[in-house]
C-alpha cells in the first residue's frame, strides 16, 4: 500500500481518501479582479469544483476575487516566481508577450463572433503560444468581453467632450497611446484603485465594459457611460507553466478536462451578462449616452495604434481583419 509523505511544504496538505491512506493534496491561489458577482467568479467557482471532482480531491483551487491576491500584474508575477498559481488576464501581458496586444486592440474586431473566430483559430493559437514562452503561463480557458466603454461625469460624444480629460487606463500601452491620441490624458492604475481615484477626482473617467463597471461599484463615482465600444476583446484564465507541468499526468488531464467543459458554461453566461448589467446600471443612476461619434474616435484611435505596433504586431492586425 503507497502511503504518500504528506509533504508540509505551502499549497500542500495532507488529508484521508476512501481507503483510509494519506494522500497528498495540492492548492492553487487563483486571484483575480472581478467580485462576486461577476460571470468570471461563477465561472472560477465551476472550474474548481469540476477540477476538485476529477482529481478526487486531490486538487484544491483557492479563489480570491476584488484583487485580494493583488493586482493582475502583482498576481502574474507572483505566478512566474511561485507565490500564486492562476489569474485572469489579457492585454496586460503584452508587457511580456507583444502578441497579447493583440487581444484588446481599439476597432480591430467587427463584433465577438469575429472575435471568437479569432480565439479559436490560427491567431488565437500564436497568441496563447506567445504567452506561455514569454509570460510562463498556459492559458486553460477564455472570457469573450463586451465592448470597452467610456464612464465619465458629463457627457462624451465626439473629440472635442474628450479633450484633457484625465482617465485611467489598465497596464497597456495601446490605450495609453490610442486615448493620448484621442486628446485625453490617460494614466495607468490597478483597477482596484479606480473607485477611490475617481472619487477623490484624481481621475474624472476611466473604461471598461459594463460588467465591470458595475463590478467595481463605479455607478457611485460615474455618472455617464459613453458608448464608444473601442475595444472588443478577451481575457484568458491562466495557470503558471510550472505549476501545471509539475502535476502527475492523469491530474494535469483533469484539469485541462475541466477548463474544456467550464468554456461551454463561460460563454453560455457571457450571453446575457451584458445587456443585464447595463440594466443594472441604469437602476443605480447612470445615464447611458448611445449616440457617440465612434468614427471620430475609431479615426483618431486606429493610426496612432497602427504606428507604434510592431511588424509583428502589424501582420496579426492585418490578419484579424481578414478573418
Ligand atoms: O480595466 C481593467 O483593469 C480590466 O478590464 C483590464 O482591461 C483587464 O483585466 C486587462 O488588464 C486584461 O489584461
Amino acid at each position: 500500500v503507497l502511503i504518500s509523505i504528506t509533504a508540509c511544504s505551502g499549497g500542500k496538505k495532507g488529508q484521508e481518501n476512501n481507503a483510509g491512506q494519506k494522500q497528498e493534496t495540492i492548492e492553487w491561489k487563483f486571484g483575480y479582479l472581478a467580485n462576486e458577482e461577476h460571470i468570471w467568479h461563477k465561472t472560477a467557482q465551476e472550474f474548481a469544483r469540476l477540477v476538485n471532482e476529477k482529481t478526487n480531491g486531490r486538487l484544491v483551487i483557492k479563489l480570491y476575487p476584488n484583487e485580494q491576491l493583488g493586482s493582475e500584474m502583482d498576481v502574474l508575477n507572483m505566478i512566474r516566481d511561485g507565490s500564486a498559481d492562476m489569474t485572469i488576464s489579457g492585454e496586460s501581458m503584452q508587457n511580456w508577450a507583444p502578441k497579447a496586444a493583440l487581444m484588446a486592440v481599439p476597432y480591430a474586431f467587427r463584433d465577438i463572433n469575429h472575435m471568437k473566430k479569432v480565439i479559436e483559430g490560427e491567431i488565437g493559437k500564436e497568441i496563447s503560444q506567445e504567452i506561455m514562452d514569454k509570460v510562463g503561463v498556459t492559458p486553460l480557458y477564455y472570457h469573450l468581453r463586451a465592448p470597452r466603454n467610456l464612464t465619465s461625469n458629463k457627457p462624451i460624444r465626439n473629440l472635442s467632450d474628450l479633450k484633457g480629460l484625465k482617465l485611467r487606463v489598465p497596464n497597456v500601452p495601446v490605450f495609453v497611446e490610442a486615448w493620448k491620441a484621442a486628446g485625453a490624458s490617460p494614466q495607468v492604475m490597478a483597477f482596484s484603485e479606480v473607485f477611490t481615484a475617481l472619487q477623490q477626482n484624481v481621475i474624472e473617467a476611466q473604461e471598461n465594459p459594463y460588467d465591470l463597471i458595475l463590478s467595481g461599484g463605479l455607478y457611485e463615482v460615474q455618472k455617464y457611460v459613453n458608448e464608444t465600444e473601442h475595444v472588443i476583446g478577451w481575457v484568458y484564465v491562466v495557470v503558471g507553466n510550472k505549476q501545471l507541468n509539475s502535476l502527475p499526468e492523469d491530474m494535469r488531464k483533469a484539469v485541462l478536462e475541466a477548463a474544456k467543459e467550464v468554456q461551454v458554461y463561460a460563454n453560455q453566461l457571457f450571453e446575457k451578462d451584458t445587456e443585464a448589467c447595463k440594466q443594472k446600471l441604469i437602476e443605480k443612476g447612470m445615464t447611458i449616452i448611445s449616440d457617440v461619434n465612434k468614427e471620430e474616435f475609431k479615426n483618431a484611435m486606429v493610426p496612432a495604434v497602427l504606428k507604434m505596433l510592431n511588424d509583428e504586431q502589424k501582420a496579426l492586425y492585418q490578419k484579424i481583419l481578414e478573418v
